[in-house]
């Protein structure tokens, strides 16, 4: 009840189909939540994708991002890093709690969500659905790009660039 659901297309699903480079724009909005800059690494192996974006929260509760999940994966998770001795090594995370007022970035090297078991292997310059849930504002179906796993550092830099300045 109450709830919104707004896929901002025009802008979203036009540039990712010609460019297959996204801008970092909102790319869908729910409720008080906006989720920006997406983006899948093109997975180096068959099993696994790694999902990246960045989620805001205008609202003035915090809400959680509890999943995530895709028809071309069997499961989907959310994941965090933690340091292994001289290695990072991924954990997985029941939820990411999103502050009143915060801009969260899911990034390589940090919290991110994977994808798992797939039926097909996303390539660069596809652009895949993404289902996201969260606790209170439910569901939302995201378009994502695919990029090379090269570009997702500039992506995560990018990312916390305009998390920066929302602040
Ligand atoms: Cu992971």
């Amino acid at each position: 009840m109450g709830r919104f659901l707004t896929l901002l297309t025009a802008v979203g699903l036009g540039s990712y189909a010609c460019a297959g480079s996204p801008g970092p724009g909102p790319a869908a909005t729910i409720g008080a939540l906006t989720v920006s800059n997406p983006y899948v690494a093109e997975p180096v192996t068959p099993e696994v994708a790694a999902v990246y974006f960045s989620v805001t929260n205008t609202g003035e509760s915090a809400d959680i991002l509890i999943g995530l999940s895709a028809k071309f994966a069997a499961r989907g998770a959310l994941h965090g890093q933690v340091r292994d001795g001289n290695t990072m090594r991924m954990v997985p995370l029941v939820g990411i709690e999103l502050g009143a007022g915060e801009t969260v970035v899911l990034r390589a090297g940090d919290r991110h969500g994977m994808l798992e078991d797939l039926a097909r292997s996303p390539r660069r310059g596809d652009t895949v659905s993404v289902t996201l849930r969260f606790r209170d504002a439910g569901s939302v179906t995201v378009p994502f790009p695919v990029v090379g796993y090269e570009e997702i550092d500039a992506r995560a830099a990018q990312a916390l660039r305009i998390a920066e300045r929302r602040r």
